[in-house]
């Protein structure tokens, strides 16, 4: 009998069905290799905290100015949270560690620098941007006068044309960021544009955050006016949002999450956003940081190696973005046969990818998550030849082999 079953949790006590299905999706990320780049695993802890009593505390506005009573734990949990996270991203002025999620951190801060029907410019989705900044069918999309950049022929932002749209649509923000856009970005020339019309630069490090703060990619702390991101990707956190900004935009950038998007923050999340910034604040972090990008590296060397295309041809950060175009196989179809094979991948669009959202031209990779598991050069190589031999319609039970062995032998942390 396991420990589990002679020590019944809460849970599996009170409710068998929700405990089962949990168990089951324990059981499943054990079993898969999860390359979805926007996932990760976070430590035992940052769960413990994002699973702790203070989910009942309602704490609707800030440190020391709430509107309920009870809240000094809250206080003084939020504040820990704030100022690691600025320790994390040294040079940045405030932190707001409220936001849901991205898209909410997003929503607020453009609310809060381009205000209802204002204009915008961000990176189109199809190009690797992302809903929340500007698409017509986002929010984003909706209450501001958004227009987007696109990318070039291989696949990299050209700042002319960045150019030229900001000064044709003279936006109050300017967007630099992306979701599966897999090169490094130039902060200051995004910065230079932007004032070239006036405009704010707000920068969307969702993707690279735990890179960024560990310094192995370059960073637009210091250069952009405001900068977002999620907590849950490279930065192994839990699921969650964050905003930084310069101190002038702080104020209005608090009102626009709370009351303007957002009512009680979730402060189990906030707990356990401390917890993950004081783990990354650790010396550890930094090369496990570097091993993702290296990792990241040595995958996109060995599809290009096997005959495979890539968007851009390579990568500077954790993503790789593999385009299908010149293959039999579309995006949807790699990503089914992944999964059989123990893989977990996403379809995506390619740039200027003639196939419908749903099926799609590419398959976006990233080394996070298994870099967590402890994965180095030759479980990269492995993983590499498993997407080929999908790609080129090989025996998917010979894969799934493959995979569960390397899950066994790189247990979740
Ligand atoms: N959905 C996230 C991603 O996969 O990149 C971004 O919000």
């Amino acid at each position: 009998m396991s420990h589990a079953e002679s020590h019944p949790s809460p849970l599996r006590i009170a409710d068998a069905e929700v405990a089962a299905w949990l168990q089951r999706e324990d059981r499943r990320q054990s079993n898969t290799l999860t390359l979805i780049a926007s996932e990760n695993h976070c430590s035992a802890a940052v769960r413990e905290a994002s699973s702790s009593r203070i989910t009942d505390k309602y704490a609707e506005g800030y440190p020391n100015r709430r509107y309920y009573g009870g809240c000094e734990i809250a206080d003084g949990i939020e504040e820990l949270a704030r100022q690691r996270a600025m320790q994390l991203f040294a040079g940045a002025e405030d932190a707001n560690v409220q936001p849901h999620s991205g898209t909410t951190a997003n929503l607020s801060a453009l609310l809060a620098l381009a205000g209802p029907n204002g204009r915008i410019v961000g990176m189109a989705l199809k190009a690797g941007g992302h809903l929340s900044h500007g698409h017509d069918k986002s929010h984003t999309g909706m209450v501001f006068q958004a227009r987007q950049y696109g990318v070039d022929g291989t696949g990299r932002i050209d700042l002319d044309d960045v150019r030229k749209l900001v000064k044709e649509h003279q936006p109050k923000v300017l967007i630099a960021g992306g979701s599966s856009y897999c090169r490094n970005i130039d902060y200051a020339a995004f910065a230079a544009i932007a004032r070239e019309v006036g405009a704010l630069l707000l920068a969307d490090i969702a993707h690279p955050a735990g890179l960024m703060a560990a310094g192995v990619v370059p960073g637009p702390i210091g250069i952009a006016d405001v900068v977002t991101m999620t907590t849950h990707k490279t930065l192994r956190g839990p699921r969650g949002g964050m905003i930084l900004a310069k101190k002038d935009l702080a104020k209005a950038i608090n009102s626009s999450v709370f009351p303007g998007s957002q009512g009680g923050p979730l402060v189990q999340q906030i707990a356990a956003k401390a917890v993950a910034f004081g783990e990354a604040l650790q010396p550890g972090f930094r090369g496990y940081q570097q091993r993702v990008k290296e990792n990241a590296a040595m995958l996109a060397e060995r599809l290009l190696s096997q005959g495979l295309d890539l968007v851009t041809g390579g990568t500077d950060n954790h993503i790789v973005l593999v385009d299908l175009r010149k293959t039999d196989v579309t995006g949807a179809q790699v990503e089914e046969r992944a999964l059989a094979a123990g893989l977990s991948v996403n379809k995506n669009a390619v740039p200027g990818d003639p196939r419908p959202p749903m099926v799609t031209s590419g398959l976006r990779l990233g080394t996070a998550a298994v870099t967590t598991r402890g994965f180095g050069r030759d479980q990269i190589l492995a993983v590499a030849d498993v997407i080929v031999g999908l790609v080129r319609g090989g025996d998917v039970d010979r894969y799934r082999t493959t995979v569960q062995g390397l899950c066994e032998a790189f247990p979740l942390p």
